[in-house]
This record gives C-alpha cells, structure tokens and sequence, in this order.
C-alpha cells in the first residue's frame, strides 16, 4: 500500500513539471513525494574493521525514516548466526542486530541488508549494502591523540575549567581517577566520556599565575580490554602571567568620616592577595602620625595601628602608595589617599 501511494504520488509531481505549473517545485500546496531511496549514513562496527568485541551489537543508520517492518531478520542479518533479534528506532533512524550469543573470536563476519528494505515511502534501498567486520582480542595499549591545553602551551587563563585527554579508543572507565589522572599542584574531580574517548580533570579551584603544571595519566589506565597505557603520559603547559594591578576595594573608616574614635585603627583591603612586605609604614602612611603597619593575607586587610592616640578634631589623611603590589610585582596604579 505504501509503495503504491508513493508511485501514485510520484506521477502527479512529474505530470505538474510536464506542464510548467510546478515553477520548479516551489508553487505545490502540499509536501512533494519522497522519491529517493534511503541511503546508509553509517555502521558499528565500520566495514573492514578489526578487533571488534565478540559482543558487539550492530549497528547501521538510515539518511531517514524507514518502513520498520521492512527491517527483520530476512532483509537485515550477518553470516554465521548467532544473532536473534533486529530492531528499529524510528526516531534515530538505526537498525540494529542483537547478539543472541557472543560470535567467536579470530573471525570474519559480514553483515547483509538486502534491497528490501524500504524508506516510509516504499523506496527501496537499492542494491542493499554489506560489510564484513573481524572479531580479535584486542591487545593493543591505548594512545592519547589529542590533549588540551597542548604540551608546552602558554598564557593559559587562570580559570581554566577543564584539562583532557583524549584517546584512540574506548577506555575502562573506572580506571580514571584522582590517582590515575593528575595535574601538579591542583586538586579537582576527573570524569570520562566513553563517546569521545575523553578523560577530563576539573580544577576545583583557580590556578596561580604564571605556574607550569604538568598533567599525568597513569599506566592504571586501560581500555576496555585490560591493556594498560604503555607508560605514563605527561604534558605541561603554563598558566597566563598577572598583569592586573591590584586595587583598594573597602577602607575603614570610610573617607571623609568624622567622629572616629582617637585609638581607632585604619584599614584597607586589597583586590587580591598582596606582597606582605610591601605593605609597611613607607607605603601605609596617615599624616606623618607613628604608628605599625601589618598585613594580613588571608583576608588582604592591611591595619595601621597608631602608636598613641590620635588628635582631636583634626582631619586625618591616609595614603597607599604604588609601593604596595600584588603577589606577582603589580603595584596599585596611582596612590590611595
Ligand atoms: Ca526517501
Ligand atoms: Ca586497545
Ligand atoms: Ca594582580
């Protein structure tokens, strides 16, 4: 029934470009027949493919929708037996065979479909199609074929979310983790996508400024076949330099405050951690008043404490000078006062 509405359908579209109505086919008020034949996109295992599992299911994928009940064993099947059961999926277009039992190893298998299989407009795949494929223990180490960031690679930014390797093949999944996938100097959580092949280490935090790192994958990592990497595999690569001149983000007390208590201290918080000792009373100064100066990292407050009471009712100055720098030599850009 499908196939004669197709070639019902087909008829009346050549009838229309017979008689120059069509315009070339952009004038019809309904949607044109579909007079091509399905096409194959692609196929698990690829043909002539080796060391394929002996478990393998089979896969092979339309250019579009088919007639599912032209895919059954008759039409879609693979020399040898062994497999039982075809299905279709007629959203992602695949057609696959299921192992009813594992084939045998050392073997050349070749996969069939024949011309019988249909699109859902009842045009047939013409000439078929089959692939042979062969089962082999694979006893081959995996490869990295690809990281990022590169070996050697520089001015990578500090916020970098993920460092990967990526593989020639499938991998053991459970064999990637914190200890079999490292990156100097950082902690952070490892994940692997078994599409891509991809190991993937997730800083758990930003990396320093102007560091080398080196990445690691251990010779715990195997494939999904037990063959370990066949030595560790290292790359480096070094992080962006700072260049970003710290700043003063809070003072205490506030500029122009009136009031402040006579033992107040003054204070000032950095953008970012400082160089302690570049915060001292040359670069931390309130109006030639004496006082000590102290810095405190990890929360980049810098105090001034004056040594005795300040004067009543006097307007006060601080000043920061450009003396005071970040961790990696920037000092502030002009003066705090
Ligand atoms: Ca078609
Ligand atoms: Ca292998
Ligand atoms: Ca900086």
């Amino acid at each position: 029934m499908k196939r004669l509405a197709g070639i019902l359908s087909a008829v009346f579209v050549t009838a229309l470009v017979f008689t120059g109505c069509g315009g070339g086919g952009g004038g019809g008020s309904s949607t044109p027949a579909d007079t091509t034949p399905p096409d194959i996109l692609y196929t698990i295992p690829v043909a002539d493919a080796k060391y394929v599992d002996i478990n393998q299911e089979i896969v092979l994928i339309f250019s579009e929708a088919m007639d599912s009940s032209t895919i059954n064993t008759t039409n879609y099947y693979m020399s040898g037996g062994a497999f039982g059961a075809v299905s279709y999926n007629p959203t992602t277009h695949i057609a696959t065979l299921t192992p009813s039992s594992s084939m045998s190893w050392a073997t050349t298998y070749t996969v069939t479909i024949t011309a019988d299989v249909a699109d859902s407009a009842g045009n047939t795949l013409s000439g078929g199609y089959s692939w042979s494929f062969r089962s082999e223990p694979d006893t081959y180490a995996p490869i990295v074929s690809s990281v990022n960031p590169a070996n050697g690679a520089t001015g990578i930014s500090t916020n970098i979310t993920s460092i990967t390797a990526t593989f020639n093949e499938s991998l053991a999944g459970s064999t990637i983790t914190n200890s079999t996938f490292t990156v100097s100097g950082l902690t952070g959580t490892v994940s692997y996508n078994n599409s891509t092949y991809t190991a993937t280490f997730t800083p758990s935090s930003q990396l320093l400024y102007g560091q080398a790192y080196t990445a690691a994958l251990s010779t715990a990592v195997t494939d999904t076949a037990g063959n370990p990497l066949a030595s560790t595999y290292q790359w480096t690569f070094t992080s962006e330099v700072d260049v970003t001149p710290p700043t003063v983000t809070l003072v205490n007390p506030i500029s122009g405050a009136a009031g402040v208590a006579r033992g107040a201290t003054i204070t000032a918080v950095f953008s970012e951690d400082m160089t302690a000792s570049t915060i001292n009373t040359t670069t931390f100064t309130v109006s030639g008043i004496a006082g000590s100066v102290s810095y405190d990292a990890p929360s980049n407050k810098a105090t001034f404490t004056p040594s005795g009471l300040m004067p009543y009712n006097t307007m006060l100055k601080a000043t920061i000078t450009t003396g005071a720098q970040d961790l990696y030599g920037n000092a502030i850009a002009s003066a705090y006062v």
